[in-house]
Parts: C-alpha cells; sequence; structure tokens
C-alpha cells in the first residue's frame, strides 16, 4: 500500500458503535467493566484510550514499526526512549540536536547515573572513537536542527549494533514521509508530532515507533507508569493531521528548495543551511537517504544586529519557536530553541547569533520569496 493510503486509513477503522468515519474523540477518564476483570479492553485512560490507540496505530505504520506510543509531548517521548538504559550505561548523543534534547541530558538524565557524550554521528571515525564498552545507545537526530548535518542511519546502526547499541533516531524533521529510520536499521524513532505529523501547530505531543517486542513492552510500561501520555483531543488533531502529510510534506519541500535557492543566492547571506543545495556537504547522502529535503532552511547573516533586522522586518513569516505548521516560522536559534546549549559549543556547530532558522511553510512560495527579500534588504 501507498503511503498516503496507509496515512488515511491505518487505525482509522469506522467507529464500531456508530459507523462514525473520523476516530471520535473519547473523552473519558474510564470505561464501565461488565464484572470483575470483564471489561472491553480499555480500563483506565492513561493507559488505553481508543483515540489515542487509532493514532498509535496510524503513525507506527508510517513509520513501519511493529509497536508506537504517543506522548504527551516530543520531549517526553524522547525521555521514555531513554528509560530504556540505566544507571551505569553510557549513551552517545549527536553533537547537534534540538537544544531540549540537549538539556534533557545534560541537566536531567544526568542527575540519573547515566553517562553520555557528544559525538558528530556525521563523522563515522569519530563516532567510532566515542563508543565504550558500556555504551547501550546512541541518540541521533538528522538532518540535525538547526544546522542540518545529515548522518548516514545504515552506517550508524551497523557500527553500534556491531557494538551492543541501540539506535535512537529523532525523525521529526523529515516525517515518515521522506524518511524511514526503521528501514535503514533503527532501533527506535522518535518524535516531535508537534511539528509536520500534526502540521497546524495546534497541539504539542509526540511518539516513539520501534519494533523489539521485549523493548515496546517496556516503553508501554513506562507510558502507563509515568503517564505523560497524549491527550484524547491531541490525538484526534494528530490523527486528521496525517491524513494530509503526503501532500503538505511535498509542498514543504517545494517551497523549501526555492527558498534554499533564493537565500543561496542573496548578497546578504553568508551561509545557506539545506541538505538539497548541491553545496551542502551531505548531499549525496541526503539524496540516497531521504526521498525528499523538506521544508527547514537556516541562513547566516553574519552578526546579531543583522539576524535581529531580518528576523523584526519579516511580516508573512511569523518569529517564534517550533516548527512544521503550513505557516512559516522563522527563529533565532542561539536565543530561542537553543540557548539551553553553551555557547562554545553553539559557536563550534554554527550555531552563531547570526543564525536564522526558517521553517518554510506551505503558503505561495512568491509570497514568502518577497517577505524575505524584503526583510533581507
Ligand atoms: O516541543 P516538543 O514537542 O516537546 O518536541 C521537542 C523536540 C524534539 N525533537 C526535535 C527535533 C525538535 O525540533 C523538538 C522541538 N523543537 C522546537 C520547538 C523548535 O523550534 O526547534
Amino acid at each position: 500500500m501507498g503511503f498516503s493510503t496507509i496515512a488515511i486509513h491505518a487505525g482509522n477503522e469506522p467507529d464500531i458503535a456508530t459507523g462514525a468515519v473520523s476516530v471520535p474523540i473519547y473523552q473519558t477518564s474510564t470505561y464501565a467493566q461488565d464484572g470483575l476483570g470483564k471489561h472491553k479492553g480499555f480500563e483506565y485512560a492513561r493507559t488505553q484510550n481508543p483515540t489515542r490507540l487509532a493514532l498509535e496505530k496510524n503513525i507506527s505504520a508510517l513509520e513501519n514499526a511493529r509497536f508506537g506510543f504517543a506522548f504527551a509531548s516530543g520531549m517526553s517521548a524522547i525521555d521514555a526512549a531513554l528509560k530504556l538504559v540505566k544507571a551505569g550505561d553510557h549513551v552517545i548523543l549527536g553533537d547537534n540536536t534540538y537544544g531540549g534534547t540537549f538539556r534533557l541530558f545534560s541537566r536531567i538524565l544526568s542527575n540519573y547515573g547515566v553517562e553520555f557524550d557528544l559525538a558528530d554521528t556525521s563523522n563515522i571515525a569519530d563516532l567510532e572513537q566515542a563508543f565504550r564498552p558500556n555504551t547501550k545507545m546512541l541518540f541521533v537526530e538528522t538532518p540535525t536542527n538547526p544546522v542540518m548535518t545529515v548522518t548516514d542511519l545504515a552506517a550508524v546502526s551497523e557500527l553500534a549494533h556491531a557494538r551492543g547499541a541501540k539506535v535512537v533516531c529523532d525523525n521529526t524533521f523529515m516525517s515518515p514521509y521522506f524518511q524511514k529510520p526503521i528501514n535503514l536499521g533503527v532501533d527506535i524513532v522518535v518524535h516531535s508530532t508537534t511539528k509536520y505529523l500534526n502540521g497546524h501547530s495546534d497541539s504539542v505531543g509526540g511518539f516513539v515507533a520501534l519494533n523489539d517486542e521485549e523493548d515496546a513492552e517496556w516503553i508501554r510500561f513506562v507510558q502507563n507508569g509515568v503517564g505523560a501520555i497524549l491527550s484524547p483531543f491531541d490525538s484526534f488533531l494528530v490523527l486528521r493531521g496525517t491524513k494530509t502529510l503526503a501532500v503538505r510534506m511535498e509542498s514543504h519541500d517545494r517551497n523549501g528548495r526555492v527558498v534554499a535557492n533564493f537565500l543561496a543566492e542573496h548578497p546578504k547571506v553568508q551561509k545557506v543551511y539545506y541538505p538539497g543545495l548541491t553545496s551542502h556537504p551531505q548531499h549525496e547522502l541526503a539524496k540516497k537517504q531521504q526521498s525528499g529535503f523538506g521544508g527547514m532552511v537556516s541562513f547566516e547573516t553574519g552578526s546579531l544586529e543583522n539576524a535581529k533586522k531580518v528576523l523584526e522586518s519579516v511580516k508573512l513569516c511569523t518569529l517564534g519557536e517550533s516548527l512544521g505548521g503550513v505557516e512559516s516560522l522563522i527563529s533565532h536559534p542561539a536565543t530561542m530553541t537553543h540557548a539551553s546549549v553553551p555557547k562554545e559549543t553553539r559557536d563550534k556547530l554554527g550555531i552563531t547569533d547570526g543564525l536564522v532558522r526558517i521553517s518554510v511553510g506551505i503558503e505561495d512560495v512568491e509570497d514568502i520569496i518577497e517577505d524575505l527579500d524584503h526583510a533581507l534588504s
């Protein structure tokens, strides 16, 4: 079955009680039981909810995973995946991730005896050096937020598996439409559904998808035991969002390419980060591993002053955190999404004070270009 057919039908069976074509929002905290130990598979809404279950079937099918679990945010999904490691274990984290992911490792996980090191996962030789006898997990984002570095998922999976470590991939930027990490050997996929999967900037959520049954049972246990579940209403919104994922991603990709090319030729722009440009260092790998390049584009303006001018002059693009919605959003990673990353690390990665990030929306691209052209001039 094709991607859109799965997106529209997986988990979306007509409602058993009424035949409703759209999965209802089961806004309930509990379920009537017929007798002691006799119920319809639903006992308490933290543990199971039909709307959430429909979404879990839907996204796991899109990721080609056997199991999937929906969480209250991308961060709680990542936190649940990290509960597969224990005190004394070592985790390798890609050196460029969403700032919140770095903060979860550096400020929270480190308090619980889990050791971690940063590595440039796009450089296999560097990455190999980072493994230790107790390395149990490799966590990568590709392309990275915000400098769009691409990691070879098949190669790093092979490397990690040979050393007894699981691989987690944050697939938020590509969505399963453009990249299927599990098909490339990755063990666990995480998402912020807040972004492209929901796609309309009106819900915060997260997802964990995986194939291993034992690990899936543990994630299920964590989801219920900790309770950071996605609400029925948010599950409904994301389920509605994924139905149009393919058409939205095609538009984001089309507009993203136009915006990246425009910026690359603009005299006031010093550098553009977009894997779809032939000048991107991993352009060939991105072409091989992804089926599109998406709508995330970052660019260097040269200084905080220049960045501020651009960010405060745009009219169509909205200045704000987040990404992946139908509307174009523009942000300043150094002071917004990546403020929790030490300045020294930010500078090394290219997250300078002059870096601007755009989540290119699906408006008419001429209007986005006109807005950026005006702001840059
Ligand atoms: O915001 P939340 O749903 O908890 O997701 C966190 C998260 C995880 N992974 C990636 C790649 C992300 O980009 C994010 C959130 N990012 C932003 C809010 C942002 O503007 O980059």
